[in-house]
């Protein structure tokens, strides 16, 4: 079993596993360690990474990027509207209402159907429920078993606190450290606590549309103009055009992170056949810039205010993700602060060492520190519920921002009938997106007691260790006879701990830091009561629908299946391919004096019409032909190629023999 943490980016995907000796991040077949999140799909296949990302200008309508922050969304989010004319792919509005992509004629997956050639692990600490549902069931798609969704930047503060030796104790006061990742699409920011062996989030804040993808977008605006002034070009018209030039404004931007000059920009045949070139130095950068730049202070200060700490208390900033490289952003985060920032973490691998670091706690294959991470609720959670008192209606914020994740709460009705938890986000001004519902629970088989009164119901409610919120389980408690007791019609519900520890190791399993309510609980009085079960039916918004799900399983199932049988197809293509080269060559070298001049000029014939083949009618053909054609060339081959290796041989066993003498 590999224990493995995925950090999938926007733009950018690592992976890093760990092993006896520690964590590793591991690189791709192109001994990158980092991974394009990038998707391209042939008739035949699908490539990821690099090799998808070199397909953009051939086959840019079936390769996809910039995706991730599709999840769970719905297609008429203004998000996603704002996105589609950028793209040079085509979005589809899925049954359920969600975003898919269009990528052939002949399909239309659904998002994570996509999402799951690449593997993953961590998502934005400001990921809503549908976001982390939609990630998980990408998991699922995929085959993996996701131990943990964790937030980025709790990744990062697990690499952080897990090495540092000179931690307080747990008596002693925390040492609290910012964590600040500005990636390719979001900025996010976090506080946590360190004593010795924990950490606790106290406040996160971000800004979901901030990243490094806006400086590039705001460098192609301007050379758009500049082209269309000084070349009469209309650059937007050319999906293509578009694309080279976001590439190359993205290395300019980087280059001016290291360069105050001014810098040039050359794209040769650009469009029309004409070449253009252009230049930036960093002033002009940050001039264009501003209106993005501005926007950094405004997390770093709701962090700051959530956390009521003042920044003396702050021990260190610490920057991850590729965007904090520009300097201007370093600046203001260190002017903020009025500290330096530290970059002692690698800015790029730190998330997915995190993942690998708390997956490898989670294992019980690893003796890992025990480290415990207290998480956040991101966004105030409320449910609702008819009632005949309070105006029809009954709610309770059942968690209030920043409330310790993951988290079980019990929250007790009275209720003759089966009743509907309507659970939605409480501020809507928050949320990335205008939908706050979550999703509708129902308790079912509520009956009313014997003598005609409410029946006590305890709802659990719960955040789970990826994020996700639900109504987890409901029962009827039924006093036994004899205990008179005045049950009132729709109370405000009592939401308290459950008290049963046996509960809390169900509950937790093996995965740590799922904490109970501490601020109720206590031991009651023994009341003797019967408990049953009740069904608690989930309708979630926008969830994919579970027989869709199991669909995309199998489907997934046998596009891997598919991916490999053409890898199979394209070896034994390449190796007719390189059998041909490799004994035309060696026919008129080392095997001439093996084979008679008849022979290998028929040979010689045979090659180069196989050669004709591979590029006319051989060139699409099913694994076998291109084995069979491959055990045809070497029947006349083979026979050569042993006579030169027993010549060959000769020598050496002569030698052998006479050492064995
Ligand atoms: P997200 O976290 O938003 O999902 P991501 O994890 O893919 O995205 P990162 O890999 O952290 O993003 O960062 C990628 C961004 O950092 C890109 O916009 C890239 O251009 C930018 N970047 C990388 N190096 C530099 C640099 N030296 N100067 C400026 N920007 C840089
Ligand atoms: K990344
Ligand atoms: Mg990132």
């Amino acid at each position: 079993m590999s224990v493995v943490g995925i950090d999938v980016g926007f733009q950018n995907c690592y992976i890093a596993v760990a092993r006896s000796g520690g964590i590793e991040t591991i690189a791709n077949e192109y001994s990158d360690r980092c991974t394009p999140a990038w998707v391209s799909l042939a008739s035949k296949n699908r490539t990821i990474g690099n090799a998808a990302k070199g397909q953009i200008i051939t086959n840019f309508k079936n390769t996809v990027h910039g995706f991730k922050k599709f999840h769970g969304r719905v297609f008429d989010d203004p998000y996603v509207q704002g996105e589609k004319p950028k793209l040079p792919y085509s979005l589809h509005k899925l049954a359920s209402g969600n975003t898919g992509i269009k990528v052939t004629p002949l399909y239309t997956f659904p998002l994570c159907s996509l999402f799951t050639a690449l593997h993953l692990y961590c998502v934005p600490s400001f990921f809503t429920d549908a976001e982390r549902r939609s990630v998980m069931d990408a998991t699922q798609i995929a085959g993996l078993n996701c131990l943990r969704l964790i937030n980025d930047t709790t990744a990062v503060a697990l690499a952080y606190g897990i090495y540092k030796q000179d931690l307080p104790t747990p008596e002693e006061k925390p040492r609290n450290v910012v964590f600040v990742d500005l990636g390719h699409s979001s900025f996010q920011v976090s506080i946590s606590a360190f004593n010795k062996g924990k950490l606790k989030v106290l406040a996160t804040a971000f800004d979901p549309y901030l990243g490094g993808r806006n400086f590039d977008e705001a460098l192609v605006d301007n050379f758009c103009e500049e082209f269309k002034a000084r070349y009469k070009l209309n650059v937007r018209e050319n999906p293509r055009a578009i694309l080279r030039l976001s590439q190359e404004c993205e290395k300019l931007k980087k280059l001016m992170s290291a360069n105050c000059s001014d810098l040039p920009i050359n794209i040769e045949c650009f469009m029309n056949d004409i070449d253009v070139t252009g230049k930036m130095n960093r002033v002009q950068f940050e001039e264009l810039c501003a209106p993005f730049l501005m926007r950094v202070e405004a997390p770093l200060k709701a962090v700051m205010e959530q956390s009521k700490l003042s920044r003396d208390e702050i021990y260190a900033v610490e920057v991850v993700g590729g965007a904090t490289r520009i300097p201007s952003i370093k600046e203001r985060i260190s002017k903020f602060f009025g500290k330096d920032v530290s970059t002692t973490l690698n800015a790029d691998e730190a998330v997915a060492r995190g993942c690998a670091l708390q997956c490898a706690i989670m294992s019980p294959a690893f003796k890992v520190r025990e480290f415990s991470i207290t998480d956040v609720v991101p966004f105030p959670i409320t449910l609702r519920w008819k009632s005949p008192t309070e105006d029809g209606v009954g709610e309770c914020e059942v968690y209030s921002k920043n409330h310790a994740a993951p988290f079980s709460k019990v929250i007790t009705f009275h209720k003759k009938e089966p009743f509907d938890l309507e659970a939605f986000y409480s501020l809507p001004q928050e949320l990335p997106y205008p939908d706050i519902r979550i999703g509708r629970f129902s308790v079912q088989n509520v009956v009313p007691q014997p003598d005609g009164e409410s029946s006590k119901v305890k709802a659990k409610v719960r955040i789970n260790v990826h994020g996700i919120f639900s109504v987890s389980s409901a029962s009827l408690i039924e006093k036994q006879k004899g205990e008179g007791e005045d049950v009132q019609m729709d109370m405000e519900p009592t939401v308290q701990n459950e008290g049963r520890p046996e509960d809390q190791v169900r509950e937790i399993g093996r995965v740590t830091g799922e904490k109970q309510d501490p601020a109720a609980g206590g031991s009651k009085p023994k009341v003797k009561v019967k408990s049953t079960d009740l069904p608690v039916l989930a309708n979630i918004i926008r969830q994919l629908d579970r027989g869709v799900l199991n669909d995309f399983v199998e489907y997934e199932s046998q596009m891997i299946i598919q991916d490999k049988l053409e890898k199979e197809r394209n070896d034994a293509k390449n190796a007719v391919e390189e059998y041909v080269y490799d004994l035309r060559d060696k026919l008129c070298g080392i095997y001439e004096k093996y084979t008679t001049e008849e022979d290998s000029n028929r040979l010689t014939m045979m090659l180069e019409d196989t050669e004709n083949w591979l590029y006319e009618e051989g060139e699409d053909q099913d694994k076998q032909v291109y084995v069979d054609k491959l055990e045809d060339l070497k029947r006349f081959g083979q026979p050569i190629q042993d006579r030169h290796r027993e010549q060959e041989d000769r020598p050496r066993a002569f030698e052998e023999m006479g050492k064995k003498i």
